[in-house]
């Protein structure tokens, strides 16, 4: 059957086109033209020289069973693709009319946004991955779209879990649906080391061993043609990829290839436990600022993207004096290597972080090192855990899933607006917002679906929608209308009580 928006009474629920307001994340701007729908035919050409035509016609071929063949001289009945100026970075205007529809966007990622909307306004069976029989229609009208906040984010902990290449690569097709464009790549911690380091090889060759996840399982790590082409396949998704070293704590991995990193010189045991804050590099010995230049530039080396994340939250066997003495030095490092510093929110403290990029993880009350921070130059990701944090358990039935910041429904995740979250953070000094999935408890794929899916699209839309078309209500009858493409998808998403589901 095939997703309808509304259940009212009216023409066959098969034949009804899909409402123009039912994407997710919501639409900026919608103008409904009841009845100048558009449909796709065997007669329908595809018209641009993007790659985003390619990348269309692949998610409509299937399906369809048409040939749609891709051309540069618009026709009668085509989906044509243009670039034009005007749409902003990421915005994009969606034209849908009886003899054909037009994407116009600035830039090729907004291109992409669009053909996601666009795939959305298809029936479920466009899914599917050989041919379908069903109407396939897309509803008249216009959208004007574009992002609220530039930064839309994903976290994958690949430390205390890893997950492989093809895991990863599924996970950002899922996610880019719904136009989250950063994923960061929580890279190493006390439990593993996850990256090829060439100057440091035993970082990986111990720290990446088999075993060396929670519990002893998993193990692993990338290497650089792994990463790299991981970079570039989330690209051609608009997705950039932000590797996150976390220091001068969650260092037992790299401490126990290399004891020199200690103050005492005596390799730790490894460590498969969940226990956070006992670990830290040695603050007043120059080696550990060799091992971290090295580090920051081989992997600014292989990172297009703006952003690189050197942790710094939970470092309780720092002294205050050494953390402060050690960002003094560090963040200055990434900027040397051409990249952003982005670090959890506790780097706010270092008078040198008026350039990086905060993560706030904390709960809903005052920080008055963030808001110094910030008014001295810093600016914002919003990952407050009781909101964001896609590891904790939806309630208390959930298996999997931790509770330190509290169970987490789907009305709790969406329940919340960046902009007020903190006290005395102007509007502009927000980037935008992350859900990070800290791998403690989970173990496969599968796991991964379960604690991201629902959730992440409530963050995805608190990202991307304008404030004014914040609506529960409307939200859960659309999420419930999203639950067979997923069901089609084979992806095992938490059948929440609080939505609809169709
Ligand atoms: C806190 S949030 C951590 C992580 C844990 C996570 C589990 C943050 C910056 N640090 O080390 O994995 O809680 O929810």
């Amino acid at each position: 059957p095939l997703v309808t928006a509304t259940t009212s009474a009216g023409p066959a629920p098969e034949r009804m086109p899909i409402a123009l307001t039912s994407v997710l994340p919501a639409v900026a701007e919608a103008v409904p033209a009841p009845g100048d729908d558009f449909r796709i035919t065997s007669d329908t050409t595809i018209v641009g020289d993007d790659d985003i035509a390619d990348q269309l016609a692949a998610i409509l071929r299937p399906a369809t069973g048409f040939a749609l063949p891709i051309s540069t001289r618009p026709t009668e009945d085509s989906i044509r693709l243009r670039r034009e100026p005007g749409h902003g970075a990421e915005g994009y205007r969606l034209t849908v009319h009886r003899d054909g529809v037009e994407l116009l966007a600035t830039e090729r990622a907004g291109l992409f946004n669009g053909v996601q909307t666009l795939r959305q306004l298809l029936p479920t069976a466009i899914e599917a991955d050989s041919p379908r029989r069903a109407e396939w229609i897309v509803p008249g009208g216009t959208i004007n779209d574009r992002p609220r906040y530039a930064y839309r984010g994903t976290m994958l902990d690949l430390a205390r879990h890893f997950h492989t290449p093809d895991e990863i690569r599924t996970h950002i097709d899922r996610i880019a649906r719904f136009k989250i464009n950063h994923l960061h790549l929580h890279l190493s911690d006390d439990q593993g080391w996850r990256i090829q380091i060439d100057a440091w090889p035993r970082l990986t060759e111990v720290g990446g061993a088999p075993g060396t996840g929670v519990g002893g399982a998993g193990g692993g790590f990338l290497t650089k043609a792994d990463y790299r082409e991981l970079v570039r396949y989330a690209a051609d998704r608009n997705v950039t990829i932000i590797p996150e070293i976390d220091m001068p704590g969650h260092v037992n991995a790299a401490q126990t290839a290399y004891p020199e990193l200690t103050c005492d010189g005596v390799a730790p045991r490894p460590r498969t436990d969940m226990r956070v804050g006992y670990s830290t590099l040695c603050v007043r010995e120059e080696i550990t600022y060799r091992f971290v230049e090295d580090v920051i530039r081989e992997l600014a080396e292989m990172t297009p993207g703006p952003y690189l994340h050197i942790g710094g939250d939970e470092t309780f066997a720092t002294p205050h004096g050494g953390y402060l003495a050690f960002q003094r030095r560090v963040l200055p490092l990434v900027e040397k290597y051409g990249k952003i510093p982005y670090g959890w929110h506790e780097i706010g403290q270092s008078p040198a972080a008026t350039r990086s990029v905060l993560q706030f993880w904390g709960r809903e009350r005052n920080h008055p090192s963030v808001a110094t921070a910030v008014a001295a130059g810093a600016r914002l990701i919003m990952s407050p855990a009781n909101r964001t944090y896609l590891d904790m358990e939806y309630d208390l039935l959930t298996p999997g899933g931790l509770d330190w910041a509290g169970a987490i429904e789907v009305s709790t995740a969406y329940g919340w607006d960046p902009a007020t979250l903190l006290p005395g953070i102007p509007a502009a000094s927000i980037l935008g917002v992350e859900a990070p999935l800290w791998s403690e408890t989970l173990r496969t794929e599968d796991d991964i679906e379960f604690l991201a899916f629902p959730r992440l699209v409530a963050i995805a839309e608190i990202g991307w929608s304008p404030r004014a078309t914040h609506d529960w209500a409307s939200f859960r009858s659309r999420l419930g209308a999203y639950g067979p493409r997923w069901v089609r998808d084979g992806l095992r998403f938490h059948r929440s009580p609080e939505i609809p589901w169709s």
